[in-house]
């Protein structure tokens, strides 16, 4: 393998681009006019511009792909995530043309595609999931009477649906064939498959997802997982290695049941397995990625493995070169996601010119990113700026590294999340990880990140983190209060210093 095309842009094509390059391998970009002048662009050995801005007409060409990829004698394509990551039919017509997909086979991702496909081919491994029904609903008689077995609320999910999309609450027998008929309408017109099916819900999960690689010769191995449970409206905010949550005995469980969804589907380079997780640690299969994901690099920073040069090996056809009784954990790994988006504002995404742009430095800190002072954010894609990733030997030393990062990354020009990202780590329930899905619906208020006096806010902030770590002043009932959102008190144990938004 001489040549590799990445069939992406910013901070993953670059990230794709290091790994290749450390191994002696030439680098294709592909761009749209919006990216021309992209630093994955200049990056890259050659670079082709592939079509205009809209996705549609760029980084979703998968025909046009090919075709530079051929005219430029390329050996493989990787493809990121998002875009064509997990187009069955894309990585069929890569091996057509004789190009190495970098990934999974075709029929993985088909039968991952598929929330009902996956957990029918799972189901012979005997991995716990949540109770539900088998197969699509097609008669609404036979889903209320799931429905009372299983007891409610349930949670009715369209089975080609990803990220959250077209699911449905649903709290009682009277709202059940109304909601059922929605979700087929809403899943026919948004996936083109208004298969759906009813799963007992589960109210205050945590959301853990393990990493797995697997090679040609049927060897997969768990890379350990990641707590992505801080996230709002299905977008990830902070993703850790390891989850505070887990024993090394839970940890062991969870790692070998995500091996045999792996070999359920004779799993192939980097995936990642998502569970969900009850109070009482019960854990249940939800679905696969069949893609490297955004937050892998808390894993590579915990596990001390590159997954971009362990997927171009596997694509090579090397063998594994680890075991799993090779694999160790070592520290811990924090990961926010820095978005040009205004959290006073809705979370709405920002554009406009990165006008300062300075990257934290030091001990412990990797920023993985695609762009640069003086460029502009483009409206067509992701509003992620970077990821901010932080390692220290334990938890603590990750989260005051990410911390201190924070306050030394300078970004103006565009709203961003950084502020947010502070409020997140110096709250009490993530310090003491008693935190679930709920994290940001149940704790965030635009205001806490409001204030004219950030000095103020900071000696504010300092007295609330006291109080609430249970170190100092216990309310009249003797006990430490828990978390309230009056102004005064906790309203602000973060505040961004002035300088991190314009
Ligand atoms: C659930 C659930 C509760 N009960 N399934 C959301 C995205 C999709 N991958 C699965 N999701 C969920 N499935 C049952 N039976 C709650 C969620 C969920 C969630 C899962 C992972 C991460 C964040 C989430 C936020 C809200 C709901």
């Amino acid at each position: 393998m001489k040549k590799i095309l990445v069939a992406n842009r910013g901070e993953i094509a670059l990230r794709v681009m290091k790994s290749a390059r450390e191994m002696g391998i030439k680098t294709v970009a592909v761009f749209s006019d919006a990216d021309r002048n992209a630093p994955h662009v200049r990056y890259a050995d050659e670079a082709v511009n592939i079509g205009a801005s809209p996705s549609k007409e760029s980084y979703l060409r998968g025909d046009k792909i090919i075709e530079v990829a051929k005219r430029l004698g390329v050996d493989a394509i990787h493809p990121g995530y998002g875009f064509l990551s997990e187009n069955a039919a894309f990585a069929k017509l890569v091996e057509q043309n004789k190009i190495t997909f970098i990934g999974p086979t075709p029929e993985a991702i088909e039968i991952m595609g598929s929330k009902l496909a996956a957990k029918e081919t799972v189901k012979k491994f005997n991995i716990p999931m949540v109770p539900g029904s088998e197969g699509a609903i097609t008669d609404v008689k036979e889903a209320k009477k799931l429905a009372e077995k299983i007891g409610y609320p349930v949670l009715i999910k369209a089975s080609a649906g990803g990220g959250g999309k077209g699911m449905r609450v649903v709290n009682s027998a009277d709202e059940l064939e109304e909601q059922i008929q929605r979700a087929q309408s809403e899943a026919l017109s948004a996936f083109g498959d208004g298969s759906v099916f009813i799963e007992k819900y589960v109210a205050s999960p945590k959301h853990i997802e393990v990493q797995i690689l697997g090679d040609n010769y049927g060897n997969i191995v768990y890379l350990f997982e990641r707590e992505c449970s801080v996230q709002r409206r299905h977008q990830k905010v902070v993703e850790e290695a390891p989850s505070s949550c887990l024993t090394p005995e839970k940890r062991k469980a969870i790692g070998e049941a995500a091996v045999q969804v792996g070999q359920s589907c004779a799993y192939i380079g980097a995936g990642t397995v998502e569970f969900l997780v009850d109070e009482q640690l019960n854990f249940y299969f939800l679905e696969m990625n069949t893609r490297l994901q955004v937050e892998h690099p808390v894993t590579e920073m915990v596990t001390g493995i590159d997954l971009v040069k362990e997927q171009i090996k596997i694509a090579r056809g090397e063998k594994l070169s680890f075991t799993q009784r090779d694999l160790q954990l070592r520290g811990h790994a924090i990961e926010l996601r820095v978005y040009a988006e205004d959290p006073l504002n809705n979370f709405l995404p920002d554009i406009g010119k990165l006008i300062q742009y300075i990257k934290p430095e030091g001990p412990g800190v990797r920023v993985d990113d695609g762009y640069e002072e003086g460029m502009d954010i483009p409206i067509y894609y992701d509003p992620m700026l970077s990821k901010l990733v932080a390692y220290g030997k334990d938890r603590t030393e990750a989260i005051d590294r990410l911390i201190r990062a924070i306050d030394s990354y300078k970004i103006t020009g565009v709203k961003n999340t950084l502020g947010f990202g502070k409020f997140v780590l110096r709250h009490p329930d993530f310090v003491s990880g008693k935190f679930d899905t709920n994290f940001v619906g149940k704790n965030f208020k635009p205001e806490y990140l409001k204030s004219e006096n950030a000095d103020e806010m900071e000696i504010a902030a300092l007295v609330a983190e006291r109080i609430f770590s249970g170190k100092a002043s216990k309310n009249k009932n003797g006990t430490a209060s828990k978390h309230n959102n009056s102004k005064e008190g906790v309203s602000n144990w973060v505040k961004q210093r002035s300088s991190y938004r314009d």
